[in-house]
């Protein structure tokens, strides 16, 4: 027996509608682990910054991510919910570990990568580049043993934990080295329009993603209207990329198998698949929906329980911040 939780630790960044892939990839699983860890939720708003962000909105996304949360049914008895940006050991860690982390380590990461592109790789901000650092620093801060994530953070993970074992050989134990959890199901749902392309937030096509606050009709039409593929049989498969999207979805929100889901959709059509899967979403996340907007009606009430969080994580980081500086000569 051990006489100590192990620690958990994940983050969401407050850069546009949290969504369908974000509940399932993520948050859905950190609430069904929460009473086995001691657990650390963050709104990684120092992440949303690396593209620009109209302050307003952001300010307004950073309550709304603290809303779903506590809706989605995280406790804040069993979890500390707080902003990055408020316990400054984040950016201090973030520039002890830049100076371990290497140039070519950064270059090859694809979300860098990805999103360099997108927005013109000249204008691409450092802070996109130094990203995957910054959310090493979030977990060895805590010596967070696992990181429940979807399926796009695997390769930041791992670039974590080599520079936790880095820094450990180069001046001595400091940092534990983490472990991603990443399930089978959920943890890569794909844009409902483009079932090639991750389902994400910073999308520009609202056809694309299903909101966790969208409206149970809004729900139902966008489930609608997602891509199918030829055929008419419903079954997962590489040739299938679309149906096996709405599989894994179905099985993520119902907590069922796909290969059950499959047996039961045996000689019927895409559109009872549809219709099925957007009540199985609606009546998911109505629940959430309703009791975020519920939360969202106090935001004194958000903010003071964002600092009670913050207050809770800065004692943990700074233990950690002061052995590692005194490892490199800091202290
Ligand atoms: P953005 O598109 O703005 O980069 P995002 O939609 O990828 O945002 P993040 O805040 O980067 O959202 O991710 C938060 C969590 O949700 C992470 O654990 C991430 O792996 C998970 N996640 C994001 N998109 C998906 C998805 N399509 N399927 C499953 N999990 C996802
Ligand atoms: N990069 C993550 C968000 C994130 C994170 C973290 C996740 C920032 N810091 C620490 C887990 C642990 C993403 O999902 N895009």
């Amino acid at each position: 027996m051990q006489d100590h939780k192990r620690r958990v630790f994940s983050g969401i960044q407050p850069s546009g509608n949290l969504h369908l892939g974000n509940y399932v990839g993520a948050l859905k699983n950190w609430v069904a682990m929460q009473n086995e860890y001691e657990n650390y939720f963050c709104i990684v708003d120092l992440h949303a910054i690396t593209v620009p962000q109209d302050p307003k909105v952001l300010r307004q996304k950073i309550r709304e991510v603290a809303a779903i949360y506590l809706a989605s049914g995280l406790d804040p008895e069993r979890c500390v919910i707080f902003r990055q940006s408020k316990v400054s050991e984040h950016a201090e860690l973030c520039w002890l570990l830049n100076c371990v982390a290497r140039f070519g380590e950064l270059q090859r990461m694809t979300q860098f990568k990805d999103k360099a592109q997108k927005g013109g790789a000249d204008v691409a901000s450092a802070g996109l580049f130094d990203y995957p650092v910054l959310m090493a620093a979030d977990i060895l801060l805590y010596n967070a043993h696992l990181v429940p994530v979807g399926e796009d953070q695997r390769q930041h993970l791992e670039l974590s934990r080599v520079l936790a074992r880095r820094f450990n050989n180069l001046y001595g134990e400091t940092f534990v080295v983490p472990e991603a959890i990443i399930l089978d199901t959920g943890a890569r749902v794909m844009a409902l329009d483009a079932p090639e392309e991750k389902m994400s937030k910073s999308s520009p096509r609202p056809a694309s993603f299903v909101s966790i606050l969208d409206e149970p009709d809004t729900i139902r039409k966008k489930i609608r209207r997602a891509k199918t593929d030829s055929g008419s049989e419903i079954t997962a498969s590489p040739d299938k990329p679309a149906i096996t999207n709405l599989l894994d979805i179905y099985a993520a929100m119902s907590g069922r198998k796909v290969s059950e889901i499959e047996a039961d959709y045996e000689g019927k059509g895409y559109g009872d698949l549809k219709k099925d899967l957007a009540e199985v979403v609606v009546e998911g996340m109505a629940p959430v929906r309703d009791r975020a907007y519920e939360l969202l009606d106090d935001p004194a009430e958000l903010d003071s329980l964002l600092d009670l969080g913050a207050d809770k994580a800065r004692e943990a980081a700074q233990l950690t911040l002061h052995d590692a500086r005194a490892r490199l000569g800091l202290d």
